[in-house]
């Protein structure tokens, strides 16, 4: 005899995707037909399991009395500080046992109760419709005590007819939601796993004769110049579109003469359709996308796309994102040159498509689906490959392709991401082919392309990148016909990505690469109040992935990271060239639509980066792939023989949508001539007195040859070489990656506990010698490192030389001096900036006269490593010395010391102590992309070989 005890939620744990929902259509706003929203706060109850309440709070009159609140959208990890439970991150692990479709029997269930009043004039025709944009990851509701049904698909909408159990006045709505469900398998994505009605609640009234779903095909001919209109809509009526005078009846086409929707031109024309119950507003963009020669072609021209993963996200609320942040996002994107995302990984929030079409970026629409944690167990009972998860694969695809349909900015469906291979992809894509052929189908997890438009993968090295250019990677003859895109690249955790520059020269070099979309595009970082940011691990997960969640290109604020501007530079869409010596520069429209005519140009000169003349410059409109050659003035006359260069900038000519007027889209600098290197005679010798030696304006300790002072400055801690750096995400690199990770290596030869032998202490005829041998405990090798210092009476040089000794099998992290001042605030320098560069993510680094704060040249990446080196740096003054480098130097300057900054997990574990510590560089390791990808190239390594390098100190008291 069996009996229960506990509610049913078998439910829960059924592998279709719900019951009692109405099929998916076209998301929309109605003009006129009346809405409410259901948004904000409603009472809220946290059971530990799934049945351990009974539904009687659906029924009308229960008094959740002692119940919380919590806010709609919203997750309740996120709300009741702590008390409704934390948030988990985890990458690809499930949280929970491998047991599909079985879930915990602990199993966070919110219930979540609102009463509201229908308003009083509410149409009482008519049907009403209920619809939930988003609710993780399972729910269950009732209206007014009925039950309407249950869901899963937590980033897709889901709608209820209601009409008839909408009452006038206070109507009670209830939803049981479970944090995991049979869902949760086939939502595996990496990210915070967050519970919750995240997206809005809103029931819509659907008067007689309304729009139901409706399908607009507007394609573009670029032979003619003519668009073709048709709106298929379920419910007959008419389509409007004054602008093309168009007048036209649904289902029937119309061809007239338009504007063509691109990313880079987003026309949209605005229309109606009308039926007898209803007006929808339409906003139409025509463009045709094709796979044709091997390449993905809109409006006949093959894209480059310059993207990036966007994964929906806001520090305090998470995933339930408002109209502000959205847009936020787009602005940003639009700002920094991207023209592409990838809406990893599902669909966002019906209105961030509404603004990729109206700013104009392509995009690639995701479905919720991924089961990466079955590569645990080889992808054994992958949910994608069992015939039982087909119901519930087709139906998210389905809810993606019609909720989506009419957004012009969507050029790819994506099946999902990280699903392994299998029938339910095959079935997912087939359904879409045949309901949208008017797109092209991505995923990237079956690199035989049996079911997709485009050879797509993630984090491939340069080299390979570059054989797939030249055709030569092989694979299966489907393949080898397709296009290629880096769905994912170029990892943006922490300090990075190097090797940017590296892989745009790739795409822009082979037509078959078409480019690629950066992961990701923000931090996930969650505000926290004692850590500042939390990542995984900080909420006692049992199972976490650490700071893997914030690897974006914004920080968790949206404030721009030094990935973004460096993203920006690579991918400007007018290239700058110059010839500085003749005073030529070259310009070349990248773009692939627009012409040059929404830019305007600007040159200017510096001497030793100071600009002495600007002045417009006259480029012609050039159309796409076109370039010219443009005469700059005779450079001006300047009597101190400085270093002359110019820099061209191309600016937006006109206030736009997404920046104003003199916004600088592109720049290109090139030198008038080479720098004239600091000349530097050693008049003074070094004077022993007293247990010191003073040479020019220097004191010297006579015995450890530490430098104690120059002039009026004190320096806390001598110059003396440096090797270590916090290592970065980059260089500590992932645990599967097969590659040698030198971030691990490095701390294994004890490059962080670097050890200073004095050999000796010269006092020669011209020069203070410091002979030394730094090495590791416990190992062979060694740096052999002399210290020459000189003076001209006023200033002081010192040069060093450094030969390795041993057999040096890693690079070194960086090679250069560090010293300590006691104190430093305001920073001025001649060289790269205004923002960090490294010898891989160099590219935005202009040369110019910059000015900062010691804490302001700190990148604050949420979990603390190596940051902020600006490069080329002639001079730098700080804290009463004038540094100047010869060559030009790499320059960091902090309230902590690498060690420090080493040890720490958060931003709040560091301190400002009584020194500023400054490396002076002569060379530093590249950065790379080993977090999840290749490491640096070889080009931007940092072998240990003899080198020598010097620096010229005065004081600027
Ligand atoms: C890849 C995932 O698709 C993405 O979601 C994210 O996890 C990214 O890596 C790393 O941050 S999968 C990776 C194992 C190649």
């Amino acid at each position: 005899m069996s009996f229960r005890t506990t509610p049913s939620v078998d439910y829960v744990e059924d592998v279709s995707p719900g019951s009692g929902a109405l099929p998916p259509r076209a998301w929309y706003a109605s003009s006129d037909a009346r809405s409410l929203s259901l948004n904000g706060s409603w009472r809220f109850r946290l059971s530990a399991t799934a049945g351990a309440e009974d539904d009687s709070f659906a029924e009308e009159g229960y008094d959740a009395g002692n119940w919380a609140d919590v806010t709609v959208p919203g997750h309740w990890v996120l709300q009741g500080d702590g008390a409704f439970g934390s948030p988990i991150y985890t990458n690809h692990l499930y949280p929970f046992p491998v047991d599909p479709p079985y879930v915990p029997t602990e199993n966070p269930t919110g219930d979540h109760l609102r009463v509201f009043d229908l308003p009083s004039d509410w149409p009482s025709d008519g049907a009403a419709v209920l619809r939930f944009d988003g609710v993780e990851s399972c729910a269950r509701v009732w209206l007014n005590g009925t039950e309407l049904g249950e869901f899963k698909g937590s980033r897709l909408p889901h709608e209820f007819a209601v009409g008839e159990l909408l009452k006038p006045g206070s109507n009670v709505l209830a939803v049981r939601v479970h944090q995991w469900s049979a869902g949760s398998y086939l939502e595996d994505q990496d990210q915070w796993w967050l519970p919750g009605i995240f997206r809005d609640v809103t029931l819509l009234h659907r008067p007689a004769g309304s729009v139901a779903d409706f399908f607009v095909h507007a394609s573009y001919d670029h032979t003619t110049g003519e668009g073709t209109l048709r709106v298929d809509s379920d419910v007959d009526g008419r389509v409007l579109v004054p602008a093309l005078d168009i007048d036209v009846a649904t289902g029937e086409p119309v061809t007239v003469a338009v504007r063509p929707w691109t990313a880079e031109t987003p026309k949209l024309y605005d229309g109606v359709l009308a039926t007898d119950g209803e007006r929808v507003p339409l906003r139409i963009g025509f463009r045709t996308v094709v796979l044709e020669d091997g390449l993905v072609k809109v409006n006949g021209t093959a894209v480059l796309f310059k993207g990036v993963n966007r994964h929906e996200w806001h520090p305090e609320r998470g995933r339930a994102l408002d109209l502000e942040t959205m847009r936020e996002d787009v602005l940003l994107m639009k700002r920094h040159n991207l023209n592409a995302v990838r809406t990893s990984h599902y669909p966002p929030h019906p209105a961030f498509l509404d603004l990729c079409d109206e700013y104009g970026l392509w995009v690639i629409d995701e479905c919720d689906l991924e089961t990466h944690g079955f590569t645990e167990q080889d992808w054994r009972d992958n949910p994608v490959d069992d015939d039982r998860w087909t119901p519930a694969l087709l139906d998210r695809a389905a809810r993606m392709v019609e909720r989506d349909k009419n957004h012009p900015s969507i050029v790819f469906w994506s099946l999902g991401n990280e699903a392994g291979t299998g029938r339910g992809l095959t079935a997912m894509a087939e359904w879409i082919h045949d309901r949208d052929p008017e797109r092209l189908v991505h995923y990237e997890g079956d690199w035989n392309c049996r079911d997709t438009d485009v050879y797509s993968r993630m984090y491939a090295s340069h080299d390979e990148v570059e054989k797939i250019g030249q055709q030569l990677d092989g694979g299966t003859r489907k393949r080898r016909e397709l296009p290629f895109i880096q769905c994912e690249y170029a990892h943006a955790m922490g300090n990075g990505p190097g090797g940017l520059a590296d892989y745009q020269e790739l795409f822009e070099k082979y037509d078959r690469l078409q480019g690629g979309f950066i992961w990701e595009w923000i931090d996930h970082g969650v505000k926290h109040a004692e850590l500042g940011y939390a990542y995984g691990g900080d909420f006692g997960e049992e199972l976490h992935d650490g700071n893997f969640v914030c690897d974006g290109l914004v920080f968790p604020d949206r404030t721009p990271s030094p990935g973004l501007i460096e993203y920006k530079k690579v991918i400007e869409p007018v290239h700058i060239e110059g010839d500085g010596a003749n005073g030529i520069v070259h310009v070349t429209n990248k773009q692939d639509f627009a012409d040059l005519s929404a830019l305007a140009f600007e040159w200017s000169c510096q001497v030793d980066g100071e600009t002495v003349e600007s002045g417009s410059l006259s480029v012609p409109a050039l159309a796409p792939g076109e370039s010219a050659e443009v005469k700059l003035p005779e450079p001006p006359v300047d009597g101190r023989g400085g270093e002359r260069q110019w820099t061209v900038r191309a600016l937006l000519a006109d206030d736009t949508s997404w920046a104003a007027k003199g916004h600088v889209v592109a720049w290109g600098q090139f030198a008038v001539g080479a720098r004239p290197l600091p000349s530097f005679p050693a008049t003074d010798r070094p004077v022993p007195d007293e247990g010191r030696i003073t040479l020019g304006p220097a004191a010297f300790d006579a015995r450890s040859g530490a430098l104690l002072s120059i002039g009026g400055v004190e320096v806390g801690a001598t110059p003396r070489l440096d090797v270590w750096r916090a290592p970065t995400d980059n260089d500590d690199g992932a645990e599967w990656q097969t590659d040698t990770r030198y971030g691990m290596l490095w701390r294994t030869l004890g490059l962080h506990r670097m050890r200073h032998r004095l050999v000796s202490v010269e006092a020669g005829d011209d020069a203070l010698t410091v002979r030394t041998r730094v090495a590791p405990a416990a190992r062979e090798v060694g740096l052999d490192t002399v210290y020459r210092w000189t003076s001209d009476g006023e200033r002081l040089r010192l040069s060093v030389s450094v030969t390795p000794e041993g057999d040096w099998t890693v690079p070194l992290p960086r090679l250069g001096v560090r010293f300590g001042l006691p104190e430093a605030d305001r920073v001025e320098w001649f060289g790269g900036g205004p923002g960090e560069a490294y010898p891989d993510s160099k590219a935005a680094s202009m040369v110019g006269r910059w000015q900062s704060t010691v804490d302001r040249l700190q990148t604050p990446y949420v979990r603390p490593q190596e940051n902020g080196a600006r490069a080329d740096v002639r001079w730098v003054e700080l804290g009463g010395l004038r540094v100047e480098g010869d060559p030009e130097f790499w320059f960091t300057a902090r309230r902590w010391t690498t060690e420090q900054l080493d040890a720490a997990r958060h931003r709040t574990d560091l301190a400002a102590g009584d020194t500023v510590w400054v490396n002076l560089d002569h060379g530093l390791h590249g950065i790379g992309s080993q977090s999840c990808g290749p490491g640096p190239l070889p080009q931007y390594f940092l072998n240990a070989e003899p080198v020598e390098f010097s620096f010229v100190f005065s004081t600027t008291r």
